[in-house]
Protein backbone atom coordinates (compact mmCIF):
# COMPACT_ATOMS: atom_id res chain seq x y z
CA UNK A 1 0.00 0.00 0.00
CA UNK A 2 1.19 3.26 -1.14
CA UNK A 3 2.86 5.76 2.08
CA UNK A 4 -0.32 7.52 3.65
CA UNK A 5 1.63 10.52 3.83
CA UNK A 6 1.98 10.39 0.00
CA UNK A 7 -2.02 10.64 -0.43
CA UNK A 8 -3.20 14.41 -0.46
CA UNK A 9 -6.75 14.48 -0.19
CA UNK A 10 -7.72 18.06 -1.87
CA UNK A 11 -11.14 19.67 -0.32
CA UNK A 12 -12.93 22.86 -1.21
CA UNK A 13 -14.40 24.85 1.23
CA UNK A 14 -16.38 27.50 -0.86
CA UNK A 15 -17.00 30.03 2.25
CA UNK A 16 -16.93 33.82 2.06
CA UNK A 17 -19.24 34.80 4.72
CA UNK A 18 -16.65 34.66 7.29
CA UNK A 19 -14.62 37.75 5.35
CA UNK A 20 -15.51 41.58 4.88
CA UNK A 21 -15.64 41.23 0.85
CA UNK A 22 -17.30 38.78 -1.03
CA UNK A 23 -15.31 36.62 -3.73
CA UNK A 24 -13.42 33.46 -1.53
CA UNK A 25 -16.27 31.53 -2.72
CA UNK A 26 -14.54 30.87 -6.12
CA UNK A 27 -10.66 30.00 -4.67
CA UNK A 28 -10.94 26.19 -4.68
CA UNK A 29 -12.15 26.77 -8.41
CA UNK A 30 -9.38 29.53 -9.08
CA UNK A 31 -6.42 27.12 -7.16
CA UNK A 32 -7.61 23.86 -9.26
CA UNK A 33 -7.64 26.39 -12.60
CA UNK A 34 -3.95 27.16 -11.22
CA UNK A 35 -3.46 23.32 -11.31
CA UNK A 36 -3.06 22.65 -7.73
CA UNK A 37 -4.10 18.74 -9.00
CA UNK A 38 -1.20 18.69 -11.86
CA UNK A 39 1.55 19.77 -9.16
CA UNK A 40 0.91 17.46 -6.97
CA UNK A 41 0.49 14.60 -9.63
CA UNK A 42 4.08 15.59 -10.99
CA UNK A 43 5.41 15.26 -7.19
CA UNK A 44 4.02 11.40 -7.55
CA UNK A 45 1.63 11.85 -4.71
CA UNK A 46 -1.81 9.96 -4.64
CA UNK A 47 -4.08 12.59 -4.76
CA UNK A 48 -8.03 12.63 -4.30
CA UNK A 49 -10.00 15.51 -4.95
CA UNK A 50 -13.06 15.25 -2.86
CA UNK A 51 -14.79 18.31 -4.71
CA UNK A 52 -16.71 21.16 -2.96
CA UNK A 53 -18.08 21.23 0.28
CA UNK A 54 -21.94 21.65 -0.11
CA UNK A 55 -23.35 25.12 0.98
CA UNK A 56 -24.70 23.42 4.58
CA UNK A 57 -28.49 24.51 5.58
CA UNK A 58 -28.45 27.15 7.87
CA UNK A 59 -29.97 26.03 10.89
CA UNK A 60 -31.35 28.56 13.36
CA UNK A 61 -31.30 26.62 16.96
CA UNK A 62 -32.64 27.75 20.09
CA UNK A 63 -28.47 28.32 21.19
CA UNK A 64 -28.05 32.33 21.73
CA UNK A 65 -26.14 34.26 19.08
CA UNK A 66 -23.69 36.11 19.83
CA UNK A 67 -23.14 40.34 19.19
CA UNK A 68 -20.94 41.13 16.78
CA UNK A 69 -20.37 37.91 15.19
CA UNK A 70 -21.24 38.52 11.25
CA UNK A 71 -22.91 35.59 9.95
CA UNK A 72 -23.06 33.95 13.04
CA UNK A 73 -25.41 31.30 12.26
CA UNK A 74 -24.11 30.60 8.41
CA UNK A 75 -20.31 30.41 9.51
CA UNK A 76 -21.97 27.52 12.47
CA UNK A 77 -23.48 25.40 9.42
CA UNK A 78 -20.46 25.90 7.74
CA UNK A 79 -17.91 25.15 10.50
CA UNK A 80 -20.07 22.01 12.25
CA UNK A 81 -19.52 20.43 8.98
CA UNK A 82 -15.98 21.11 7.99
CA UNK A 83 -14.87 19.77 11.44
CA UNK A 84 -16.45 16.86 10.99
CA UNK A 85 -15.29 16.41 7.13
CA UNK A 86 -11.33 17.12 8.49
CA UNK A 87 -11.69 14.40 11.25
CA UNK A 88 -12.92 11.79 8.67
CA UNK A 89 -9.98 12.70 6.46
CA UNK A 90 -7.28 12.90 8.82
CA UNK A 91 -8.51 9.23 9.78
CA UNK A 92 -8.24 8.04 6.07
CA UNK A 93 -4.64 8.79 6.71
CA UNK A 94 -3.87 11.31 3.78
CA UNK A 95 -2.84 14.66 4.21
CA UNK A 96 -6.04 16.72 3.98
CA UNK A 97 -5.84 20.23 2.16
CA UNK A 98 -8.66 22.92 2.57
CA UNK A 99 -8.73 24.95 -0.04
CA UNK A 100 -10.71 28.26 0.87
CA UNK A 101 -12.33 29.81 1.14
CA UNK A 102 -12.05 32.43 3.87
CA UNK A 103 -10.10 31.92 6.91
CA UNK A 104 -13.51 31.30 8.98
CA UNK A 105 -13.63 27.44 7.80
CA UNK A 106 -10.05 26.74 10.00
CA UNK A 107 -12.18 27.06 12.69
CA UNK A 108 -13.54 23.66 11.39
CA UNK A 109 -10.37 22.37 9.36
CA UNK A 110 -8.45 22.39 12.71
CA UNK A 111 -10.52 21.75 15.06
CA UNK A 112 -11.22 18.11 12.95
CA UNK A 113 -7.93 17.44 12.57
CA UNK A 114 -6.86 17.90 16.29
CA UNK A 115 -9.49 15.95 17.55
CA UNK A 116 -7.57 12.98 15.19
CA UNK A 117 -3.72 13.36 16.21
CA UNK A 118 -5.54 14.19 20.37
CA UNK A 119 -7.10 10.22 20.01
CA UNK A 120 -3.34 9.41 18.30
CA UNK A 121 -1.75 10.75 21.59
CA UNK A 122 0.76 13.17 19.65
CA UNK A 123 0.41 16.95 19.90
CA UNK A 124 -0.99 18.73 16.95
CA UNK A 125 1.18 22.05 16.58
CA UNK A 126 -0.40 25.11 14.41
CA UNK A 127 1.63 27.76 12.31
CA UNK A 128 -0.69 30.71 11.25
CA UNK A 129 1.28 31.74 8.65
CA UNK A 130 -0.97 35.25 8.11
CA UNK A 131 -0.13 39.10 7.72
CA UNK A 132 -3.16 38.56 10.93
CA UNK A 133 -3.05 37.15 14.03
CA UNK A 134 -6.91 36.32 13.63
CA UNK A 135 -6.61 36.21 17.60
CA UNK A 136 -9.97 38.20 18.11
CA UNK A 137 -13.06 37.76 19.73
CA UNK A 138 -16.63 39.26 19.63
CA UNK A 139 -15.51 41.24 22.81
CA UNK A 140 -12.48 42.33 20.95
CA UNK A 141 -13.04 42.86 17.31
CA UNK A 142 -13.71 46.14 15.39
CA UNK A 143 -14.77 44.68 12.26
CA UNK A 144 -17.32 41.53 13.89
CA UNK A 145 -15.80 39.54 10.87
CA UNK A 146 -15.03 36.12 12.07
CA UNK A 147 -12.25 35.05 9.56
CA UNK A 148 -10.77 37.66 12.28
CA UNK A 149 -11.73 35.23 14.98
CA UNK A 150 -10.29 31.48 14.21
CA UNK A 151 -7.22 31.39 16.00
CA UNK A 152 -9.29 32.41 19.40
CA UNK A 153 -11.58 30.29 19.22
CA UNK A 154 -9.18 27.68 18.30
CA UNK A 155 -7.65 28.30 21.23
CA UNK A 156 -10.64 28.17 23.76
CA UNK A 157 -10.97 31.69 24.04
CA UNK A 158 -14.75 32.47 24.69
CA UNK A 159 -17.76 34.20 23.30
CA UNK A 160 -18.47 31.56 20.17
CA UNK A 161 -18.84 28.51 22.62
CA UNK A 162 -21.45 27.03 20.63
CA UNK A 163 -19.99 27.34 17.13
CA UNK A 164 -19.49 23.53 16.64
CA UNK A 165 -23.06 22.50 17.29
CA UNK A 166 -22.81 18.29 18.16
CA UNK A 167 -18.85 18.42 16.73
CA UNK A 168 -16.59 17.75 20.27
CA UNK A 169 -14.41 21.02 20.47
CA UNK A 170 -10.77 20.46 21.09
CA UNK A 171 -8.66 23.29 21.99
CA UNK A 172 -5.00 23.60 20.91
CA UNK A 173 -3.16 25.62 23.80
CA UNK A 174 -1.78 28.91 23.01
CA UNK A 175 1.75 27.73 23.47
CA UNK A 176 0.95 25.27 20.28
CA UNK A 177 0.16 27.94 17.97
CA UNK A 178 2.55 30.34 16.21
CA UNK A 179 1.58 33.31 14.60
CA UNK A 180 4.01 33.98 11.68
CA UNK A 181 3.99 36.80 9.42
CA UNK A 182 2.16 39.25 11.18
CA UNK A 183 2.25 43.13 10.34
CA UNK A 184 -1.90 43.85 11.61
CA UNK A 185 -2.96 43.57 14.92
CA UNK A 186 -5.66 45.30 16.53
CA UNK A 187 -5.23 46.71 20.08
CA UNK A 188 -7.73 44.95 22.15
CA UNK A 189 -6.57 41.55 20.12
CA UNK A 190 -2.59 42.77 20.77
CA UNK A 191 -3.86 42.26 24.39
CA UNK A 192 -4.91 39.09 24.22
CA UNK A 193 -1.74 37.32 22.35
CA UNK A 194 0.48 39.02 25.11
CA UNK A 195 -1.93 38.02 28.06
CA UNK A 196 -1.73 34.42 26.13
CA UNK A 197 2.17 34.54 25.68
CA UNK A 198 1.31 33.38 22.23
CA UNK A 199 5.11 33.21 20.10
CA UNK A 200 5.10 35.45 17.69
CA UNK A 201 6.76 36.11 14.53
CA UNK A 202 6.38 38.97 12.88
CA UNK A 203 7.58 40.74 10.22
CA UNK A 204 10.03 42.97 11.83
CA UNK A 205 11.76 39.35 13.41
CA UNK A 206 11.56 38.48 9.66
CA UNK A 207 13.44 41.68 8.42
CA UNK A 208 16.28 41.18 11.38
CA UNK A 209 17.06 37.40 11.71
CA UNK A 210 15.11 35.91 8.41
CA UNK A 211 12.95 33.15 7.82
CA UNK A 212 15.38 30.51 7.90
CA UNK A 213 16.06 30.94 11.43
CA UNK A 214 12.82 31.99 12.10
CA UNK A 215 11.26 28.67 10.71
CA UNK A 216 13.52 26.22 11.82
CA UNK A 217 12.60 27.17 15.47
CA UNK A 218 9.09 25.99 15.29
CA UNK A 219 10.12 22.82 13.47
CA UNK A 220 12.71 22.29 16.16
CA UNK A 221 9.94 22.89 18.84
CA UNK A 222 7.43 20.68 17.37
CA UNK A 223 9.97 17.87 16.48
CA UNK A 224 11.33 17.97 20.36
CA UNK A 225 8.11 17.82 21.40
CA UNK A 226 6.91 14.56 19.10
CA UNK A 227 4.61 16.44 17.54
CA UNK A 228 2.75 17.15 13.92
CA UNK A 229 2.22 20.03 12.42
CA UNK A 230 -1.07 22.09 10.63
CA UNK A 231 0.15 24.82 8.59
CA UNK A 232 -3.10 27.67 8.24
CA UNK A 233 -1.85 29.57 5.13
CA UNK A 234 -3.62 32.53 4.87
CA UNK A 235 -2.36 33.77 1.16
CA UNK A 236 -2.35 37.25 2.62
CA UNK A 237 1.64 36.91 4.37
CA UNK A 238 2.41 37.55 1.07
CA UNK A 239 3.00 40.64 -0.12
CA UNK A 240 0.49 42.47 -1.61
CA UNK A 241 2.72 43.16 -4.81
CA UNK A 242 3.21 39.33 -5.00
CA UNK A 243 -0.67 38.13 -4.31
CA UNK A 244 -2.77 40.90 -4.71
CA UNK A 245 -5.78 38.95 -4.80
CA UNK A 246 -7.41 38.93 -1.34
CA UNK A 247 -9.27 41.41 0.62
CA UNK A 248 -7.39 42.39 3.00
CA UNK A 249 -4.18 43.68 1.77
CA UNK A 250 -1.25 44.62 4.34
CA UNK A 251 1.76 46.41 2.59
CA UNK A 252 5.33 45.12 4.37
CA UNK A 253 4.69 41.06 3.78
CA UNK A 254 6.91 38.00 3.26
CA UNK A 255 8.48 38.24 -0.32
CA UNK A 256 8.08 35.35 -3.06
CA UNK A 257 11.54 33.68 -2.49
CA UNK A 258 10.46 34.43 1.54
CA UNK A 259 7.67 31.98 1.42
CA UNK A 260 9.30 29.86 -0.79
CA UNK A 261 11.93 29.01 1.96
CA UNK A 262 9.37 28.46 4.35
CA UNK A 263 7.54 25.70 2.44
CA UNK A 264 10.57 24.70 1.43
CA UNK A 265 12.12 23.94 5.34
CA UNK A 266 8.70 22.77 5.99
CA UNK A 267 8.92 20.08 3.46
CA UNK A 268 11.98 18.81 4.69
CA UNK A 269 10.80 18.79 8.30
CA UNK A 270 8.19 15.98 7.32
CA UNK A 271 5.77 17.45 9.91
CA UNK A 272 3.17 19.05 7.94
CA UNK A 273 -0.24 16.44 8.40
CA UNK A 274 -2.49 18.87 6.99
CA UNK A 275 -3.02 22.56 5.76
CA UNK A 276 -5.28 25.59 4.46
CA UNK A 277 -4.96 27.51 2.30
CA UNK A 278 -7.24 30.52 2.77
CA UNK A 279 -8.51 34.02 2.03
CA UNK A 280 -7.34 33.50 -1.65
CA UNK A 281 -10.30 35.98 -3.32
CA UNK A 282 -10.21 35.64 -7.36
CA UNK A 283 -12.08 38.46 -8.08
CA UNK A 284 -9.93 40.48 -6.95
CA UNK A 285 -6.93 38.56 -8.38
CA UNK A 286 -4.84 39.83 -11.81
CA UNK A 287 -4.95 37.65 -14.19
CA UNK A 288 -4.87 34.76 -12.05
CA UNK A 289 -1.45 35.48 -10.48
CA UNK A 290 -2.24 34.82 -6.61
CA UNK A 291 -3.30 31.68 -7.59
CA UNK A 292 -0.68 30.88 -9.61
CA UNK A 293 1.63 31.64 -6.77
CA UNK A 294 -0.29 30.21 -3.81
CA UNK A 295 -0.22 26.56 -6.23
CA UNK A 296 3.61 26.85 -6.57
CA UNK A 297 4.05 27.51 -2.88
CA UNK A 298 1.99 24.39 -2.06
CA UNK A 299 4.38 22.79 -4.78
CA UNK A 300 7.22 23.63 -2.90
CA UNK A 301 5.25 22.73 0.49
CA UNK A 302 5.31 19.14 -0.67
CA UNK A 303 8.87 19.12 -2.46
CA UNK A 304 9.42 20.84 -5.30
CA UNK A 305 12.71 21.89 -5.70
CA UNK A 306 14.02 24.87 -7.12
CA UNK A 307 15.92 22.42 -9.54
CA UNK A 308 12.62 21.00 -10.87
CA UNK A 309 10.67 24.52 -11.73
CA UNK A 310 10.87 24.86 -15.75
CA UNK A 311 11.64 28.23 -17.18
CA UNK A 312 8.40 29.79 -18.12
CA UNK A 313 8.22 29.81 -21.52
CA UNK A 314 5.52 30.67 -24.24
CA UNK A 315 6.48 28.23 -26.81
CA UNK A 316 4.26 26.23 -28.21
CA UNK A 317 3.90 22.36 -26.99
CA UNK A 318 4.08 19.92 -29.84
CA UNK A 319 0.96 18.54 -31.26
CA UNK A 320 -0.53 15.39 -29.10
B1 LIG B 1 -7.74 37.18 7.91
C1 LIG B 1 -9.08 42.40 11.34
N1 LIG B 1 -8.13 42.14 12.42
O1 LIG B 1 -10.56 41.30 12.85
C2 LIG B 1 -10.47 41.92 11.80
O2 LIG B 1 -7.63 37.67 6.55
C3 LIG B 1 -8.65 41.71 10.08
O3 LIG B 1 -8.25 35.81 7.92
C4 LIG B 1 -8.87 40.24 10.08
O4 LIG B 1 -6.38 37.10 8.49
C5 LIG B 1 -8.27 39.54 8.88
O5 LIG B 1 -11.42 42.14 11.05
C6 LIG B 1 -8.71 38.11 8.81
C7 LIG B 1 -9.11 43.89 11.07
MN1 LIG C 1 -6.24 34.92 8.35
MN1 LIG D 1 -4.89 37.52 6.93
MN1 LIG E 1 -8.03 38.33 4.62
Amino acid sequence: PPDPARRVALLGVPIEIGAGLRGTLMGPAALRTAGIGRVLEQLRFTFEDHGDMPHPPVTRGDAPVPANANYYGEVRSWVGAISARAYELAQSGAVPLFMGGDHSLSMGSINGVARYWEQQGKPLFVLWFDAHADYNTPATTLTANMHGMSAAFLCGEPGLDHLLGDEPRVSIPPSRLDLFGIRSIDPLEKDLVRARAIPVVDMRAIDEFGVGVLIRRVIDRVRAAGGVLHLSFDVDVLDPSVAPGVGTTVPGGTTYREAHLVMELLHDSGLVRSVDVVELNPFLDERGRTARVAVELIGSLFGMQISDRVTPSNALLPEG
